[in-house]
């Protein structure tokens, strides 16, 4: 019988799919694996369900001992997953591609308007009982009506959250390396500085990869506007944190949402965590029940699929395989 490892948690029925079709061991510890615990549980596997702090590369696909088929990602984002050497080894890996699109754009539009309205920094004022009579002018914010929102990746996530803001009555630019086919009423600028130097808000939704890691550092702060707010949904690295620290801390820019870090989790003690004009959550832009069970079913579809001799259905790296 086949072995697949799941690497964390996940929902008993689509565990139960797997058990139907293969030994499927579950790593139900409260804390992600170690690096020596992900190299000893792989071995003999033939397929991986693997989350966002799992790095699967070279010496754990080898560590399977070459049985491994497949590595199915929960989520779309598969950055932590070496795909060259995957392909190198005809391991086919799988991701959860469109099922989180609405979800994730619903939570960035929140963090837009939160951030914009300093909710969270509000929440602890009050909290803290320093609201004690009505202030004209405590915690003004920016309005979401009539400002700018600046899309830096207009993929699917990007092109749901510019409908979000234009149906707010947003003026939304963006950048990508290639026009829209659906610009829904955006417009593309010519460069990020650009985009920049116009945006009230600013939200990332670009993957990660060698090309967008530090994407947003000390220049960038510098060219945004002192008001604007970062809004960063998509992968922590794309932002350089401590030039990030930096640039709050001097008031180049106002304000971030922060639901992704670099690193993550955050340690303790970390700057951010002492400034008032930052919002952190732990990566929840996918978490609805709805939507984490699609993901769920979706990673176990991919698993099935290839345990079967088929290329999964949501497969990254399809054109390498040679089996399927
Ligand atoms: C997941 C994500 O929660 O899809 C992604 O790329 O970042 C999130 O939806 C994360 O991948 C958990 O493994």
């Amino acid at each position: 019988m086949a072995k697949v490892l799941v690497t964390r948690r996940q929902f008993e029925d689509q565990m139960d799919r797997l058990r139907a079709e293969a030994e499927t061991v579950v790593l139900t510890r409260a804390a992600p694996a170690t690096r020596e615990e992900l190299l000893e549980a792989v071995k003999g596997c033939t397929g991986i369900f693997a989350h966002i702090n799992d790095r699967i590369d070279a010496a754990v696909m080898d560590a399977s001992g070459e049985s491994l088929k497949v590595i199915a990602e929960f989520g779309v984002g598969y950055d932590n997953i070496d795909t060259s050497a995957a392909s190198e080894r005809n391991i086919a890996v799988g991701n959860t591609p469109g099922v989180l699109t609405e979800t994730a754009a619903d939570f960035a539009f929140a963090l837009i308007q939160a951030a914009g309205r300093r909710l969270a920094e509000s929440d602890r004022f009050v909290r803290r009982g320093e609201w004690k009579w009505f202030e004209p002018l405590d915690l003004l914010g920016l309005d979401i009506n009539g400002s700018t929102l600046g899309i830096i990746g207009m993929g699917r996530i990007g092109s749901s959250v510019a409908r979000r803001a234009t149906a707010s009555g947003m003026n939304v630019v963006y950048f990508n390396r290639n026009r829209a086919k659906d610009e829904l009423g955006a417009r593309r600028t010519g460069s990020l500085d650009e985009l920049l130097a116009e945006s009230d808000f600013v939200t990332v939704h670009c993957p990660l990869t060698p090309e967008t890691q530090g994407l947003i550092g000390t220049e960038q702060f510098q060219r945004m506007r002192s008001h604007a707010v970062l809004v960063n949904t998509a992968r922590g690295p794309i932002v350089d944190t401590d030039a990030l620290a930096e640039g709050l801390r001097t008031g180049e820019i106002a304000y971030a949402a922060l639901d992704v870090t670099d690193p993550e989790p955050i340690p303790t003690g970390h700057p951010l965590l002492e400034m008032e004009n930052v919002t952190l959550l732990p990566h929840i832009a996918s978490a609805t029940v709805g939507t984490r069970k699609k993901m769920s079913q979706m990673t176990v579809d991919n698993i099935l699929a290839a345990l079967h001799g088929k290329l999964p259905p949501n497969c990254v790296n399809g054109e390498s395989i040679t089996w399927g």
